[in-house]
């Protein structure tokens, strides 16, 4: 047999095309920087990817938001632009409406019932949807529940009102301070600790870690535990790209992403408390608000207004009201 000059350029080309399909790397959007509990889960998310796959999928996860906003990181796992991400399925309402259901105020009654939620039917329902989308939930983060922090403590919904409130981007959040009277001012993560340090909000919402990690903490003075908020996170996925592997490989990235969202579970349990003391240590009043019912109360037009413009979410909401 001679072997020819394009016997090699064919070789060199197959070999080329073997080692391209067969090895993938995805890159990973992740907001928050180091000491979060989350940057850590996706550092294990990636390292547990490289070991299941034998070095089939690399995952390459960048910290403290450089890939962009997270509307925007969120578009750009759903085209595939990046392969996936720790998202928090608030902004994900925008993209995919049964995302929504964990956005209506005070719909779980804590963070075991939200997971009871997502484990069961009506959480069969949110994934489905969203890996429809394109950005497929391989497993959940504990998010805790997110509470109010301004200049002043809020123990009322009518403490709220004239307040300018940062909210995530999402609409119900918008109807949810107007409904306690307060001006939403929907915003970046990262720059709301500027907004803050100015003036241009009088306050925010967010979980202890958030509060302390990037510095809002610095900005302001009373966190009042409204709890208004308990909103899941995910490690999502490019639908099609995870498609695209093996079964054998989706177990095992999917397994990976199971293993780190336990350990994030076991950090922020860690981590939450640990944040709480330490923003109170820095001066930051902790605010119990002893009758949360008032604020559950202030929500009842915004039930009223988004099942009335959504009536398919009726059902869903249903659902996930009656899990134990
Ligand atoms: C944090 C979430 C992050 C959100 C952020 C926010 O982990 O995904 O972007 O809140 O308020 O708690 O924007």
């Amino acid at each position: 047999m001679t072997f020819t000059k394009s016997f090699f350029a064919t070789a060199a080309a197959v070999a080329f095309v073997a080692t391209s399909a067969s090895a993938d790397t995805w890159r990973a959007w992740n907001i928050h920087n180091d000491g979060h509990p989350n940057t850590a889960a996706m550092d294990k998310f990636a390292e547990l990817v490289g070991t299941a796959t034998g070095g089939e999928v690399t995952v390459d996860v960048f910290h403290g938001g450089v890939l962009g906003s997270q509307p925007d990181a969120l578009e750009q796992v759903r085209i595939g632009a990046i392969e996936v991400g720790n998202f928090n399925l608030g902004p994900i309402g925008p993209m995919v409406n049964e995302a929504n259901l964990v956005s209506l105020p005070f719909i779980f009654k804590s963070v075991p019932h939200m997971f009871r939620v997502l484990d069961g039917e009506a959480g069969d329902v949110v994934a489905a949807a969203m890996g429809e989308a394109g950005v497929l939930p391989l497993a959940y983060f504990d998010a805790g529940a997110r509470s109010f922090y301004s200049q002043k403590p809020i123990n009322t919904p009518a403490d709220v009102e004239g307040l300018k409130i940062r909210v995530m981007n999402n609409d119900l959040y918008t109807s949810m301070i107007s409904a306690m009277g307060g001006n939403p001012s929907p915003m970046a993560f990262s720059e709301v600790q500027q907004a803050l340090k100015t003036g241009v909000v009088d306050g925010a919402e967010n979980n202890f870690p958030s509060f302390k990690n990037v510095g809002h903490f610095e900005v302001t003075t009373n966190y009042s535990l409204s709890e208004h908020l308990i909103i899941p996170e995910c490690i999502c996925v490019n639908t099609a790209k995870f498609n695209a592997l093996s079964p054998e490989m989706q177990t095992a990235v999917r397994d990976a992403a199971k293993e780190a969202a336990l350990y994030q579970r076991e950090l922020w349990a860690v981590g939450s408390e640990q944040a709480r003391k330490d923003v109170e240590a820095a001066g930051i009043v902790v605010n119990e608000i002893a009758d949360k019912g008032p604020f559950q109360s202030a929500m009842d037009t915004v039930y009223a207004d988004y099942l009335a413009a959504n009536p398919d979410m009726k059902a869903l909401v249903e659902m996930a009201q009656a899990t134990e």
